[in-house]
């Protein structure tokens, strides 16, 4: 029997994805912000929220279809999903224009913080610094942020005790009654979409790198509204965690009420003291 190298299963499969993706896309009202790559919403990678909150695009190009968050977050709030969040292919990446970017690092040699992080098993000094860069942001209730893998394999995942195994366990440090959310290993140009919906602290950690203090602290809170000073936004001291990451959530830059008035806190300005 002579094999046919044109599988017609295979063909119909990839056939039906497409189709159900855009059909997805276009039942929410995306498809023109996500369809056009290389298009007039085609923002850069590097690009920062210039922090005057005024979403001014200073480039002076009008940006069409803008909703009322001055960016894409309402055309892709209905398909993030709570647990799942919502990925991005490497070409999809730039397509999507969120304001709040948070980049997904892994540095070589000396990196940006001195003897950080340290070996979790020798204690030495480690030649690959891996961090989300803010490493502290504000958002307001339903915010989405876009992270992106800037350069290495990642993953973002909340502090849940779900996502701890035995010999590497989570605690929960994201607020009551949330569910813990994760991305898929997002490598090199792919991102992830991830919309937070109560208020509260969270902290985020990279499943792979998280013995070597790849973690963050997202902040969501109505600054309007909140009280920053109760117990909802008293984070406990990081306990029974690796030294690394008992650093950087120990950063007293990461305090839940700077990270609000500061709005972003760079991965850079952590003082990441032994605690
Ligand atoms: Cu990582």
């Amino acid at each position: 029997m002579s094999r046919d190298t044109s599988d017609p299963t295979e063909e119909a499969n990839s056939t039906l994805a497409d189709w159900s993706r855009r059909t997805l896309l276009k039942a929410t009202g995306a498809s023109v912000a996500l369809a056009g790559l290389g298009g007039a919403s085609v923002v850069g990678t590097a690009q920062e929220d210039d922090g005057d909150g005024d979403d001014g695009d200073e480039s002076g190009e009008e940006e069409e279809e803008d909703g009322e968050d001055g960016d894409d977050s309402s055309f892709v709030e209905d398909l993030v999903d709570p647990t799942w969040g919502y990925p991005l292919a490497a070409d999809e990446t730039d397509s999507v224009d969120i304001d709040t970017v948070v980049e997904l690092v892994t540095e070589e040699g000396e990196g940006v913080h001195e003897n950080f992080p340290l070996n979790p098993e020798s204690g030495e000094p480690f030649p690959l610094e891996f961090y989300f860069d803010p490493a502290g942001i504000h958002v307001p209730p339903g915010g989405v942020v876009h992270f992106l893998s800037a350069a290495g394999e990642h993953t973002v995942t909340a502090f849940h005790e779900k996502y701890g195994i035995p010999q590497r366990p989570v605690p929960n440090r994201i607020p009551d009654g949330v569910e813990g959310f994760t991305s898929p290993p997002i490598v090199d140009g792919e991102s992830w979409l991830y919309q937070f919906e109560a208020a509260g602290v969270y902290d985020v950690l990279c499943l792979p790198h998280l013995s070597f203090g790849m973690v963050m602290r997202v902040v969501v809170a109505d600054p309007e509204t909140t009280d920053l000073s109760s117990e909802a936004f008293a984070m406990s001291a990081p306990e029974n965690l690796p030294a690394n990451v008992t650093r950087v959530l120990g950063a007293p830059e990461l305090d839940p009420a700077n990270v609000v008035e500061q709005e972003t806190v760079a991965w850079a300005d952590l003082t990441l003291d032994e605690q």
